[in-house]
């Protein structure tokens, strides 16, 4: 049984080094809700992926904390768990907040892997000791500006580019990137942004994309399976995705035939590895998505990425493509294959700078277990 003594919270916020502009707005700093759990001598940490605003999700910084402080950290202090794989049980009465339940259950599987002495990935049945990368790449101001950034990304040894779309900034766009960079593995992510009658959708099958990630409303399955049956290019969902009775009735629809995986969005890493085995189940293959995370929460993204039906590039980039400063340590470097390696050390394999921490957190809470 996992014995558990401390849950503590800290809300921080870190600098981008370039703005993340999407179809829902834009982000220049990331307010980051981080969870460490204490238990029989060890410590395990947990990132929630909500921004501080309900943009791309119902979610935000601030409900994840009323939601774990409320609620799931007086569950977790009358618990029994034998393993994290109890958890989803335990808060399965929260209704939704999926972001908030992830974050804690991060932090159990790395308490529960340090206990063990195991790496994460180990630990779930990871195949892969390096996973593929990919860059997510914002709208820019301007055309050239755009081919800069590609060309930067593709120049360091990205093997994969991901272009955020929306009406208005997307064939011309994609016609100047395929025009500069005609073999680069290419996608592009509307975040919800089309109605399903504009016309430009059946012309994105002209640039050889790899996928069309969430071209409509982030409730519209069916939308999505019109499409999927329209076009060539794969269609792909993240925001519709919440859950895997969600990814099951999409698989059946066929309203996909790719799956951005988030563990964040679909309530946990338990969740997160239902998903990828359904998918695998169905021959769909998967990719792990991003959420611009620090090292606490790219390193959870890169031992779920060694999963096996995980075979297309992922949304996880080196550490120096996000923050001014992370807070975690080392950093993720990109490889000479375009790959990130996967930390050996046991549990997420990373260490926290707590100091930097203490020192900068804007909101620092604990919560008392021992009975
Ligand atoms: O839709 O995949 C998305 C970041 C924030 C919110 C939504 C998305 C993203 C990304 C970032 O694309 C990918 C990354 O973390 O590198
Ligand atoms: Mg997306």
């Amino acid at each position: 049984m996992i014995s558990l003594e401390k849950l503590e919270l800290f809300v921080t916020k870190l600098t981008l080094k370039h703005p993340f502009r999407t179809s829902f707005g834009e982000e220049r700093e990331r307010k980051v809700l981080l969870v460490k759990l204490w238990g029989s001598g060890k410590e395990g940490w947990g990132e929630c992926v909500a921004a501080s605003g309900p943009w791309y999700s119902y979610e935000t910084v601030d409900t994840a904390l009323h939601v774990i402080r409320d609620f799931i950290a007086p569950m977790l202090r009358d618990a029994e768990l034998e393993s994290p794989r109890d958890f989803p049980g335990l808060v399965a009465p929260i209704r939704g907040h999926p972001m908030a339940k992830a974050a804690v259950e991060a932090a159990l599987w790395d308490l529960y892997c340090r206990l063990k002495g195991v790496p994460l990935w180990q630990e779930i049945g990871g195949v892969r000791e390096e996973v593929t990368s990919g860059v997510s790449i914002g709208i820019q101001s301007s055309i050239p500006e755009l081919l800069d950034r590609v060309r930067s990304f593709v120049t360091q040894g990205y093997p994969r580019v991901k272009l955020k779309i929306k009406p208005g900034w997307d064939l011309e766009v994609l016609k100047a990137v395929r025009e500069e960079f005609p073999e680069i593995k290419l996608q592009v992510d509307a975040n919800c942004a089309y109605s399903p009658e504009d016309p430009a959708l059946l012309e994105f099958d002209r640039f050889g994309l790899l996928l069309l990630e969430q071209p409509f409303h982030y409730d519209d399955l069916l939308e999505h399976a019109r499409l999927a049956r329209r076009i060539e290019t794969p269609v792909c969902l993240d925001e519709s995705i919440v859950s895997p009775h969600r990814a099951r009735e999409a698989l059946e629809l066929r309203a996909c035939s790719v799956i951005n995986i988030k563990q964040g969005r679909v309530g946990g890493l338990s969740a997160a590895i239902r998903i990828h085995d359904l998918a695998r189940e169905r021959e769909v293959p998967v990719w792990c998505g991003g959420m611009l995370e620090t090292g606490i929460g790219r390193a959870l993204n890169v031992a779920l990425a060694t999963l096996p039906n995980f075979t297309l590039p992922n949304d996880i980039s080196a550490t120096d493509r996000y923050f001014q400063q992370d807070i975690a340590h080392p950093p993720f470097r990109l490889t000479s294959r375009g790959t990130i390696s996967v930390p050996k050390g046991p549990g997420l394999g990373i260490e926290v700078d707590e100091e930097k921490l203490r020192r900068e957190a804007t909101v620092h809470l604990g919560v008392n277990f021992r009975r």
